[in-house]
């Protein structure tokens, strides 16, 4: 076996090969070459958490355009970026807040106009997670970031659908969309929105809440999450990531959502950790991005574990990849390292991510069956 690879090979490797075809799409090359580079690791915790099947519930597709994708795809449409190069794009991912990080993240989104530019964000991403053994991802998209710019919902929903079908052909990945609204825009604006994604209704499981949340509480979008409801969406809320755990109350009872996104501000209020406990409420955390976004200054002050032991639903995910610097291997490998999670927790994980997706009870009990095949034959 060789020698242990540093996460910053890999993610060298994973933003660097975005190759044209003759067709105009770009597509990530060399995947035998990743995968080997993966797999050479001698670290064991490491391979072992590369190899235990994961659900990914918690990942913007518009956080995972790498700056190389943002280039290429600029070059394509014949827009430019206001940076000189991918490098430079890159060297401005130094974030304060949530805010600091959005206004950029919008900013890069405007590259993305044709539907290709969506089928190569999504393809791109499901052949890294792939790599990553997830064998099932729950991608968040946020429209009114291009509908607003004029383009069409369909353009939107159709690259992406399309890179969901071929990567499920390709990989055996399966997927679900799941709608945002941008929570600091109005409650008619999300309204319009929720009315022009039901002609893609079978494509969309499910509707959340994301962007800049202090001052945006949750119940301003009660109306329109009580509309979702009745057109049979499935329901879930960024909260109590910036904002107070009142906002993960709100979430829960005026909005009656299903999982919480983030959540690790509910450990201020013990009376909602019993209540997320006691329902079995998921929260879908992202450690590194609530690094970068200075929620907590070190992974090793994160409340992960905490929460873990508390016995709630947590689960393990990336949040923006390209923008905070880890998929959801580097998340795992993060907070085992910093917080020593040991097998049986990551195993814990992997099974919540399991039991707090979209997936039918059937497929669930399908995936867990894997996973603990896993952990059965998985050797030291
Ligand atoms: C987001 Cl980290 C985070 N929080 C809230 N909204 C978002 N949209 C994309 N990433
Ligand atoms: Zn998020």
């Amino acid at each position: 076996m060789g020698k242990e690879i540093l996460w910053s090979e890999i993610l060298t490797f994973k933003r660097s090969r975005y190759q044209e075809f003759d067709n105009g799409l770009f597509r990530l090359t060399n995947l035998k070459n990743l995968q080997v580079l993966f797999m050479k690791t001698n670290n064991e915790l490491k391979q072992f958490i590369l190899g235990i099947p994961k659900a990914e519930l918690h990942v913007h597709i518009e956080g995972t355009l790498e700056p190389e994708l943002a280039f290429a795809i600029a070059d394509r449409n014949n827009l430019s970026l206001p940076f000189n190069s991918p490098e430079q794009l890159r060297k401005a991912y130094n974030f304060n807040n949530l805010q600091s990080f959005l206004n950029l993240y919008y900013v890069a989104s405007r590259v993305l106009q044709r539907e290709k530019d969506f089928y190569d964000l999504a393809m791109a991403y499901l052949t890294k997670a792939h790599l990553e053994t997830v064998r099932h991802a729950e991608i968040f998209l946020d429209p009114q970031t291009h509908t607003q710019r004029g383009v069409p919902f369909e353009t939107i929903i159709g690259g992406i659908s399309k890179a969901t079908i071929d990567a499920e052909k390709e990989f055996g990945i399966s997927t679900k969309l799941i709608m945002c609204f941008l929570r600091d825009l109005s409650a008619e604006s999300a309204m319009e929105t929720l009315t022009q994604a039901l002609t893609f209704k079978e494509w969309i499981i499910g509707i959340g809440l994301d962007s800049s949340e202090l001052g945006n509480p949750p119940e301003r979008f009660k109306n329109v999450f009580d509309r979702a409801h009745q057109e049979g969406f499935l329901t879930v809320a960024h909260a109590g990531e910036e904002g107070p755990p009142e906002y993960i109350w709100q979430a829960l009872e005026a909005l009656k959502v299903s999982r919480i996104d983030h959540g690790v501000r509910c450990i201020e209020d013990p009376e909602l950790v019993e209540k997320l406990k006691s329902e079995r409420i998921p929260l879908t955390v992202c450690p590194i991005s609530n690094v970068k976004l200075r929620l907590f200054n070190t992974i090793r002050e994160h409340n992960l574990k905490k929460l873990l032991d508390l016995g709630l639903c947590v689960t393990v995910n990336s949040d923006d990849p390209a923008y905070f610097g880890g998929y959801i291997f580097e998340n795992y490998v993060a907070v085992t390292e910093a917080l020593g999670l040991d097998k049986n927790d990551l195993y814990l994980v992997a099974r919540n991510s399991f039991e707090a997706s979209f997936l039918t009870q059937e497929e669930k009990e399908r995936y867990i069956a894997k996973l603990d095949k896993y952990m059965s034959e998985y050797r030291d």
